[in-house]
């Protein structure tokens, strides 16, 4: 199922039964000069990481998870707002499929019907002034069992339950069909280059426009009205006609 773009991409495609991690892995292959153009799948994690020491559940072929290995020089800051646009590439993989009602949630959830059905990691390597190395992982839900599922703690959702049939090999090949051009068009000069190119597709997609949310951070929270992401891809939170911005990693939205 890949096409011609994601083969020429594409160096290494890694299956496997079980691993730590798959984002552990890949970083560990760019750390060696050896993970660009690198995907690994496997069919459940022992150690399945989220952001900021959380934890993803993956147990035994519940879900796909994806990780993608790239390599590219010119800064880190190339990458402003790439998870938002794999949100954007996921999105698009799943309505391919007929997916109904796949929105955004800022920075690097996929959500179903007001719950979570997928996350976005990134991992970053190298002296990142140049020469970077970024693990692109994603975690998606197909099939949790409750039983497995029971060690979640906030609202899921999986595929069977939206859209039963979908061969999860499909799937996979059409999100690596839409990432690796996306890491491509990031990392490469061209016009595409950046979230700019994104933006409208996200905003277009946004669980909470509009709605009022709480960002928190380790040492305080703020309450407004989202409004939406600016061309970086940093929140815009309205609290009372006062707007701030506020960038991935540093704060967790929750709904009010
Ligand atoms: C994420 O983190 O959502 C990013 C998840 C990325 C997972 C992929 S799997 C392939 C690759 N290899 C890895 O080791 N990781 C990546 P975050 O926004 O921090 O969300 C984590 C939170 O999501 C947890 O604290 C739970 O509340 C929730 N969660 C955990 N497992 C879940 C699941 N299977 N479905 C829905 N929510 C889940």
């Amino acid at each position: 199922g890949l096409d011609a773009a994601a083969r020429d991409l594409l160096r290494q495609l890694i299956v496997c039964d079980e691993v730590d991690s798959t984002n552990a892995q890949l970083l560990t292959r760019l750390e060696r000069d050896d993970g660009h153009g690198v995907a690994m799948l496997a069919e459940r994690q022992t150690a399945g990481r989220g952001r900021r020491g959380r934890s993803w559940i993956s147990p035994f072929s519940a879900g796909i998870n994806l990780s993608i290995g790239w390599q590219f020089s010119g800064g880190v800051q190339l990458l402003e707002g790439l998870s938002l646009a794999v949100g954007v590439a996921l999105a698009r993989a799943l309505e391919e499929f007929g997916v109904p009602d796949v929105r955004l949630k800022w920075p690097n959830d996929v959500w179903c019907r007001g719950r979570k059905l997928a996350g976005v990691l990134l991992e970053l390597s190298g002296d990142l002034t140049d020469r970077c190395g970024v693990v692109v992982g994603i975690g998606l839900n197909v099939g949790l069992r409750g039983d497995s599922a029971a060690a979640i703690d906030q609202p899921w959702i999986d595929l069977h339950s939206v859209r039963p049939g979908i061969d999860r090999n499909r799937l996979a090949a059409a999100m690596l069909n839409r990432l690796l051009p996306l890491l491509r068009s990031y990392t490469e000069p061209g016009p595409e280059r950046g979230f700019s190119a994104y933006r409208d597709a996200w905003l277009a997609l946004d669980q909470f426009a509009g709605r009022p949310v709480r960002l928190q951070s380790a040492s305080r929270e703020w309450c407004g009205t989202a409004a939406g992401v600016d061309s970086s891809g940093a929140l815009i939170l309205d609290m009372d006609g006062e707007r701030k911005l506020f960038h991935g990693g540093e704060v967790s939205l929750r709904e009010d």
